[in-house]
């Protein structure tokens, strides 16, 4: 057999063994199709964006009474939260044990008034990057604009100053960097979804791709 022959047949069951271990350790805290990572991979497209605190801006736009628009020195001054969570990336690993420090999403929420037809979110990123959300799977319990991780401020690769963190979609709905939300009132594909990424994403579906 050949070298390659070799590595082909067993690295998938490599894979396997360790699917198989992670299944006993998590149990069904494991999503199918996923394995359990004990560091934390930086994914993202295209660069990380420059960003100065002075001129960050939340801004809330699209379907609401009034635009909002929230300082850095604003979004400190809300409630703050916290969360613990697992996280779940389409490319296959899950991060357990996840803390995390921010703003409650329904906190920010409170500040814009909603016109009524608003049921779709768009989330933008400085750099550019946008993700579509329900306005239900927005806003459910335990989501946050996130600020710190494990008690630390975010890192500039994982999202500085403040990134989103909605646990339980795929990972990819977590916008990092995120600088505004247009609410609308029809699903219209982000980035990746427009990429063929599934328009929801739920990882207890697997809806990956579509
Ligand atoms: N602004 C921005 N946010 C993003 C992305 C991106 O490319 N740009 N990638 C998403 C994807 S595909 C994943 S898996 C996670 C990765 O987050 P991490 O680098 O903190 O692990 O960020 C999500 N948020
Ligand atoms: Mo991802």
């Amino acid at each position: 057999m050949t070298a390659l022959g070799a590595a082909a047949i067993v690295r998938p069951m490599a894979l396997f063994q360790r699917r198989d271990r992670d299944r006993e350790v998590y149990g069904d805290r494991l999503p199918a199709g996923q394995k359990a990572t004990e560091g934390w991979p930086v994914l993202h497209y295209g660069s990380i964006p420059k960003i100065d605190l002075a001129t960050w801006r939340l801004e809330l736009s699209g379907l609401v009474e009034a635009p909002v628009s929230l300082t850095w020195e604003e979004l400190l001054a809300l409630p703050q939260a916290s969360a613990h969570n697992d996280i779940h990336c389409v490319t296959a690993w899950s991060k357990f044990d996840n803390d995390w420090s921010g703003v409650a999403v329904a906190d920010v929420l409170a500040r814009v008034r909603l016109r009524p037809e608003a049921t779709q979110v768009m989330i933008h990123s400085y750099g550019g990057y946008t993700t579509n959300l329900s306005l239900a799977d927005l806003s459910a319990a335990g989501n946050l604009f996130a600020h710190g991780h494990g008690g630390e401020p975010l890192t500039r690769e994982h999202g500085w100053p403040m990134r989103l963190v909605v646990p339980q979609l795929y990972f990819w709905k977590s916008a990092k960097w995120v600088r505004g939300l247009v609410f609308l009132d029809e699903e219209k594909p982000g980035f990746w979804e427009s990429y063929g990424y599934h328009i929801r994403g739920d990882p207890w579906k697997e809806e990956r791709y579509s």
